[in-house]
């Protein structure tokens, strides 16, 4: 199953790359130099789940999988990257095919590491990424605009309603207004084809110092201030710290997080991730022998989620037998939930809850 992927982008050198090393305990180059990633870096994070903790403790099986997202780290963006500088126009077209955008906001100040605007400052370094992705996005409206117009006259359609809809983009877009806010749900939807970056659901992570994490600096106090005056979720994480954490065995991890008062923070930003992708999570249990969590996308029907497993299950969909992950994880097995009426059968076009724990009946 293709999965669902977030794209972290940011200015160069603000650490997207230890930040990614972090999420999916990969080996991206890091350099204290602007442009260190060329080409985009790919990795897998596994979502962090008690639930499948539980499940697994109980169940005891060979194989236990988490649910996973990608994670795609493109190269640095800069001013001009939508007339192509830096490596502006491979990395716009790269995270037009990412369905979640994790902005990196340098805050952490160091000064041996060269920030490419001379200083730190967040909320330019946002506005410099925003205008990028709103100047890429006209000019793909443009295009698609002046083709539509031709059809339009040559008779050949009579999509008015998509035209005023590209317009009305367009001229949002010049004004510099943030296509989130100003179009409606249905317009949203209609638009989703184009890939347009503005639109993408979006958060920013907070590189930070250690010290920020117990108590934020002036400058971060703005970014935040900033980030909830626009709408947009912010999360702050020393990206760095993090990725060393990763390198810590789990009984080091917890002695040194207590020692330095602070808690891990990678994991609440892939559950961040996975909110945004607007996933929820069932499980599996085959035959006592793998537990495996699942991600689909909320309101998906049983018959389609059975489809992710195989496409046979979806195909000769008989019926779902279905209960819910905390009350197996109180009665304790299958048998006993089913002795006390727990386990339902669902029919083909139940909508799928986060935390259902599913055993799909197909004929082959
Ligand atoms: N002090 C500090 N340094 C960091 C932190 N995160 C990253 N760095 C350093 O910042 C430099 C740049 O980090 P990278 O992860 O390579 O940054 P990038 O955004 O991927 O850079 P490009 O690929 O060149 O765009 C490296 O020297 C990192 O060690 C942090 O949280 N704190
Ligand atoms: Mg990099």
């Amino acid at each position: 199953m293709a999965s669902l992927c977030g794209g972290i982008i940011g200015l160069p050198n603000v650490g997207k790359s230890t930040l990614f090393n972090a999420l999916t305990q990969g080996k991206a180059q890091v350099g204290s130099f602007p442009f260190s990633t060329v080409s985009p870096n790919v990795g897998i994070a596994s979502v962090p789940d008690s639930r499948l903790e539980s499940l697994t403790k109980l169940i005891n099986p060979e194989v236990t999988k988490a649910a996973v997202v990608e994670f795609v780290d493109v190269a640095g963006l800069v001013r001009g990257a939508h007339q192509g500088e830096g490596l502006g126009n491979e990395f716009l077209s790269r995270i037009r095919g990412v369905d979640v955008l994790v902005e990196v906001v340098r805050c952490f100040k160091e000064e041996e590491i060269a920030h490419l605007e001379g200083d730190i400052e967040p909320i330019r370094d946002i506005q410099i990424i925003e205008l990028e992705l709103l100047l890429s996005d006209l000019e793909i409206i443009g295009r698609r605009l002046t083709k539509l117009n031709k059809l339009v006259k040559s008779g050949l359609t009579e999509d008015k309603e998509r035209l005023s809809l590209l317009e009305k983009v367009k001229v949002n877009l010049e004004e510099g207004h943030s296509l989130r806010r100003v179009l409606r749900q249905e317009e949203k939807d209609e638009l989703s084809k184009e890939g347009l970056l503005s639109l993408k659901p979006l958060f920013y992570v907070a590189n930070v110092d250690e010290d920020d994490l117990t108590s934020p600096s002036p400058l971060l106090k703005r970014l935040r201030r900033h980030a909830s005056e626009e709408g947009i979720d912010s999360i702050e994480i020393c990206a760095q710290l993090e990725a060393e954490l990763k390198e810590l065995s789990s009984e080091e991890k917890i002695e040194f997080l207590k020692e330095l008062k602070i808690e891990e923070r990678i994991d609440r930003l892939i559950k961040e991730v996975y909110r945004k992708l607007n996933l929820i999570t069932f499980f599996t249990i085959t035959g006592g022998k793998e537990v495996r969590a699942w991600p689909v996308k909320r309101g998906i029907s049983i018959s389609r989620a059975a489809g992710k497993v195989h496409s046979d299950m979806e195909k000769g969909f008989i019926r779902g037998e279905v209960i819910v992950v905390s009350d197996l994880l109180k009665i304790g097995s299958i048998k006993r939930a089913k002795e006390e009426g727990r386990v339902r059968t669902e029919g083909k076009d139940y909508l799928v809850r986060d935390g259902d724990v599913i055993h799909f009946r197909f004929s082959s």
